[in-house]
């Protein structure tokens, strides 16, 4: 993972590391396990919580340092798995009207801080870019 704007978050028994630089979700997927790493899966509130706090520290709401890419990804129509484990998702903390799928190209979840208080997820395609959280 580049140098560039990595910072490691800690939660309960799981470790983070936080890079802001964009890739795809497909780019940020493998550079997680060439890493010795797997993209973020969000399975509590608490975990939600504490990453929350953490990326709130990055950026101005609303621009691109403000959007990580999770694990989650579309499976079947309308639900989602956490692809790194294939887990469903049974916790889950969409923002408002999400997921819209728009288009019907909204196969990935990605984390968004929409101020520096209210962080949720949207389905987004997986070509755009956004920065992206390991956890081991
Ligand atoms: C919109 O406003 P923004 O960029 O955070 C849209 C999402 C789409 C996204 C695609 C309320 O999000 O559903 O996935 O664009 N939000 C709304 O870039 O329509
Ligand atoms: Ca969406």
């Amino acid at each position: 993972i580049s140098a560039l704007a990595t910072m490691p978050v800690a939660f309960s028994d799981s470790n983070y590391v936080v890079t802001t630089l964009p890739v795809t979700w497909s780019e940020a997927y493998v550079l997680c396990q060439q890493n010795g790493m797997n993209l973020v899966s969000i399975k509590s509130a608490e975990e939600q919580d504490a990453l929350a706090k953490a990326l709130s520290f990055y950026g101005s709401p609303g621009d691109s340092h403000n959007r990580y890419w999770t694990a989650g990804k579309r499976f079947g129509r309308n639900s989602f798995v956490w692809f790194t484990d294939g887990e469903p998702l049974v916790y889950s903390n969409f923002a408002h009207g999400e997921p819209n799928n728009i288009k019907g190209a909204e196969a990935c979840i990605e984390f968004v801080n929409y101020s520096k208080k209210t962080s949720k997820w949207n389905d987004i395609a997986c070509s755009k870019k956004a920065g992206y959280v390991c956890q081991v």
